[in-house]
């Protein structure tokens, strides 16, 4: 029990209080002012598609050697609180041999790992997938805290289209991702739960609101059913937006409106964050999107961003595997990075640092 107004105290969970305040420590790390997340978590057939597009060949050399350009980038701390990382990169080292969350934590952002084992195809649900690795995520857990993790991602997909996503869809993932909330906070670890409703589809953007609104109401049910400590963890929701190949985009307000009144309707209170995707949009839209949402606030949470192709597309055009470009590129990421940070400015609002 905590004490509260004077003669009042109120239940304060099942954490042991030192887990408590470790989540709590590294959460006011992954929110500080002007910062935000990198996803770098991309998996193999993800990373392969990216460099392909580039024309890179992706093996573990030339992964580890992105890696290596971000998370080396002059003053990535300044503007990156934290990366999650990926089962691969989590075990690499820098070329001085410096493994890459102790590089990380050296330079001012906290390491962390998407510990989901991908989206699988759901069972009787065609077109539809349900996110693996609950068997054994305790102990993968343990061993990526030895390895210097002190948050953790797990992503689940929801597609829109006729019908779609189905009850079952969203229920069996929200499902999932509170066991995977729950099991984290139970190892010191902050989890980020990320139903993303994916941008791909020529879905309206209302679409897209209602399949969010249905999402986010029933992720917060199963992490409430659950135990999860809604103090001690953060959401990494999509934008609502249309989708990617409807024929009329909407403006930054119309994304921005939508967006906040999602968050409004499904994400209580006591969450002290939330870490947006990007999902698809360039930078510059999924950054004007962040600044319009927070110039709308105050918010009851922090609304920061999570990105993997918004900040690191760019980086990867400017690289595409050439030594010579290592300097040039970091400077490209620093730059995403910083006018990113910038969108995160608002009215004055919740602070947590
Ligand atoms: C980096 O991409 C992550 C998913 O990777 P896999 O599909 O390979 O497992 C993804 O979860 C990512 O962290 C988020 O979607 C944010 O990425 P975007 O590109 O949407 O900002």
């Amino acid at each position: 029990m905590i004490s509260g107004e004077p003669g009042v105290t109120v239940p304060d969970g099942t954490l042991p209080a030192p887990v408590r305040r470790e989540l709590e420590g590294t959460i006011g790390r992954l929110l500080a002012p002007g910062k935000g997340l990198l996803a770098a978590d991309e998996s193999f057939s993800t990373i392969g598609r990216r460099f392909e597009q580039v024309g890179i060949a992706s093996t573990e050399a030339s992964r580890r050697a992105f890696r290596e350009l971000l998370f080396t980038a002059p003053g990535i701390g300044d503007q990156i609180s934290g990366v999650i990382l990926f089962d691969e990169t989590i075990r690499q080292r820098a070329s001085d041999g410096t493994p890459f969350p102790r590089l990380l934590e050296e330079r001012g952002s906290v390491p962390g790992i998407k510990v989901d084992l991908g989206a699988k195809p759901l069972a009787l649900a065609p077109g539809e997938s349900v996110t693996e690795g609950l068997d054994g995520l305790r102990e993968r857990l343990a061993e990526y805290r030895e390895l210097g993790a002190r948050f953790t991602k797990w992503r689940a997909v929801l597609v829109v289209g006729p019908g779609l996503p189905s009850d079952n869809c969203v229920s069996v993932n929200a499902h999932a991702l509170a066991r995977f909330a729950a099991l984290s906070q139970e190892a010191g670890l902050v989890p980020i739960v990320e139903p993303e409703v994916l941008a791909e589809g020529d879905h309206s953007l209302e679409q897209s609101y209602e399949a969010t609104l249905r999402a986010q109401r029933l992720v917060f049910a199963e992490l409430v059913a659950q135990r999860v400590s809604l103090e001690h963890m953060l959401l990494k929701p999509n934008m609502v937006m249309a989708g990617l190949q409807h024929p009329r985009r909407a403006s930054v307000e119309e994304v921005a409106t939508a967006t906040v009144r999602t968050l409004r309707s499904t994400v209580p209170p006591a969450v002290p964050g939330v870490v947006f995707l990007s999902g698809g949009q360039t930078p510059t839209e999924a950054t004007a999107h962040l600044a319009a949402m927070n110039a709308a606030g105050p918010h009851p949470w922090v609304l920061s961003f999570s990105f993997s192709r918004a900040i690191q597309d760019p980086v990867l055009e400017t690289w595409r595997g050439d030594e010579t470009k290592v300097a040039e590129a970091q400077a490209v990421f620093a730059e995403h990075a910083r006018l990113t940070g910038l969108a995160r400015r608002g009215p004055a609002g919740r602070d947590v640092s």
